[in-house]
């Protein structure tokens, strides 16, 4: 019996359609999504990934099946059929991909509205025209008021955003919280309040990437650049630099830990003690100085009185 070839082909289309769209959903490619606005990142890549699958299983699985069905047997020593072309058949190709690429193209522009990144912020003056940003910059290149960014500003929306400021040096990052005075070599933050991320380079290109955000941003010396998130799920996540930007570029690593409320606000308090400003000028001549002398501005951070010290030392000696 011979399966009628329009079957064939229906049968045939709507497998490789329902495998598109399990594999779609399926392919594990991606790391956890620890923000709210990754969601979006995670639609539009599954929907890329339905439609590459399709196509693929469409062109590979014809060229395996020419492959073998029209391979040259055995003796057969003529030419090819001379096939000149199909025009409806160019026209629907070209179409297919034509209205897919189209699709994405707006798909894509729109989520990346839809997360803030045709937003600039303008601090000092709110959300002007283009004009009026341009018109600022020219006055005071590289001042901190203009600034290019991705994701919301949640000042502007009437939220309180933690603010970190995050400078980008070779080869480390520093993050710096004005609301608390700490700096630190990691980014802490608290699951489920808004971030923004202030950031400027000290010296060459960077880029601040957070795979599990779904975000990256440029680090540019002399142009301010922000990041707003909210980040959803508690973790410890690594922020990458993304910008080949020196010799141990690939060194250029740290975390980034999403906490509960109360383990972020345990961390500020651990580390509030830790990072108070020194009254003692950072380097001193320790020429003269008794142990407790030189120790006190250290015990004085870690709350060890004097007379502990003392005591410790007549016992030792
Ligand atoms: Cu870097």
């Amino acid at each position: 019996m011979k399966i009628p070839s329009n079957i064939l082909t229906l049968v045939l289309g709507i497998l490789i359609t329902l495998i598109s769209l399990w594999y779609g959903q399926n392919h594990g490619l991606l790391p956890v999504a620890a923000s709210e606005d990754a969601k979006e990142i995670d639609d539009i890549f599954n929907i890329m990934m339905t439609i590459a699958t399709g196509l693929f299983l469409i062109v590979e699985g014809v060229l395996v099946y020419s492959i073998i069905k029209f391979r040259r047997r055995k003796g057969d020593q003529t030419d090819g059929p001379a096939v000149e072309g199909n025009v409806p058949l160019e026209i629907f190709w070209t179409a297919i991909p034509t209205i897919i690429v189209f699709f994405l193209a707006i798909y894509s522009f729109e989520i990346y509205n839809n997360i803030g990144g045709l937003d600039p912020d303008v601090s000092a003056n709110s959300k002007g025209s283009s004009t009026t940003q341009v018109a600022q910059m020219a006055m005071a290149p590289g001042h901190q008021h203009i600034s290019l960014g991705i994701g919301p500003d949640y000042a502007k929306e009437g939220l309180n955003p933690l603010i970190v400021k995050v400078k980008a040096i070779q080869y480390a990052w520093i993050f710096t919280y004005p609301e608390t005075g700490i700096v630190s070599g990691e980014l802490h933050v608290p699951s489920g309040r808004p971030v923004s991320l202030e950031m400027e380079a000290g010296d060459v290109l960077h880029a601040f990437w957070v795979p599990q955000l779904r975000l990256k941003q440029d680090v540019i010396p002399g142009r301010n650049t922000t990041l707003a998130f909210t980040a959803n799920r508690e973790g410890q996540y690594p922020v990458i630099c993304a910008e080949l930007c020196g010799a141990y570029h690939g060194g250029m690593k740290s975390s980034f830990i999403v906490h509960s409320q109360n383990d972020y606000d345990k961390w500020v308090q651990d580390n509030t003690i830790a990072s108070t400003p020194q009254t003692e000028p950072v380097a001193l001549s320790t020429q003269g100085m008794t142990d407790t002398q030189y120790l006190a501005p250290y015990m004085e951070e870690m709350g060890i009185t004097t007379s502990a010290i003392d005591h410790l030392h007549h016992n030792h000696l």
